[in-house]
């Protein structure tokens, strides 16, 4: 009998590819916007994805990359200004479809609430940001599939903290063996490892090299009955049978017993 009860998602590069062509060029039109001549490449970017939250992630640039002339605390002071134009950047991006979900992401959550697994998110970005996700790549009800929606906005920590997959197992009123979690970053296993909850991570260009050892499952995606998923990795690989092409609750339900 399978103890699976609740599916938790995280958002930034687990829903969707959301980091290289729509958070990094958000912000680097709020830099240009704002006057500052900061520009993000994709492989700087890659190296400042270390530190979650994209306000921290821009405290994190002044003290690493703008020379040391005394000027940090004043740029960090046009932080929050900056993270708010980003987000309304990042929410037209959205808005003009530019993103859309990874592979299996619309098929698996249909699937679970035809079997009646719960659904909820935790992620370390803003809400506008995850309801904008949601609506515009899914039907308009959507965010109501989801009974917690976890954010940077409920919790004081971001990941690797676990806080935000506690707030959501609280809300949820589920213990972390009942719920499977989804992840692709090293950031979201460390704090899914320490909530703890069993995890599976679908890796993506940024995250591809990072270590995962203890996950359940690495895969390159969740797959379509189409577009086959590759298992890579995970202390339950094993259970995957060779005839398996995508994650279905079947196979979820398996790694939760
Ligand atoms: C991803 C993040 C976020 C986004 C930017 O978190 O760390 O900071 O890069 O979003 P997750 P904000 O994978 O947990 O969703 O600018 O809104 O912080
Ligand atoms: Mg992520």
């Amino acid at each position: 009998m399978s103890r699976l009860v609740a599916l938790i998602f995280d958002v930034d590069g687990t829903l969707a590819d959301t980091e290289r062509d729509g958070h990094r060029v958000a912000f680097n039109l709020a830099f240009e916007r704002a006057g500052l001549e900061w520009h993000w490449s994709q492989t700087l970017y890659g190296e400042l994805l270390a530190v979650a939250g994209g306000k921290e992630r821009m405290c994190h640039y002044i003290e690493q990359y703008c020379p040391a002339d005394g000027q940090a605390e004043a740029l960090k002071a046009l932080v929050p200004a900056l993270h708010a134009d980003k987000t309304r950047i990042y929410e037209q991006m959205l808005g003009q479809g530019g993103i859309t979900l990874r592979p299996g992401v619309k098929r698996l959550l249909l699937e679970a609430r035809e079997a009646g697994i719960r659904l909820a998110i935790a992620t370390t970005t803003t809400r506008a940001n995850v309801i904008a996700l949601l609506a515009n790549n899914l039907p308009e009800n959507a965010v109501g599939w989801f009974d917690v929606i976890a954010t940077a906005d409920e919790v004081e920590e971001k990941k690797p903290s676990p806080l935000v997959y506690q707030y959501a197992l609280s809300e949820l009123g589920l213990k972390a063996e009942q719920c499977l979690a989804f992840e692709d970053s090293e950031n979201g296993i460390r704090a899914t490892r320490a909530t703890p909850l069993k995890t599976i991570i679908t890796v993506n260009d940024y995250t591809c090299d990072g270590s995962y050892s203890d996950a359940a499952l690495v895969l390159d995606h969740l797959g379509e009955p189409d577009l086959p998923f590759h298992v890579l990795d995970g202390e339950q690989q094993a259970q995957v049978p060779s005839t398996q092409h995508y994650l279905d609750i079947e196979l979820a339900k398996k790694l939760c017993q």
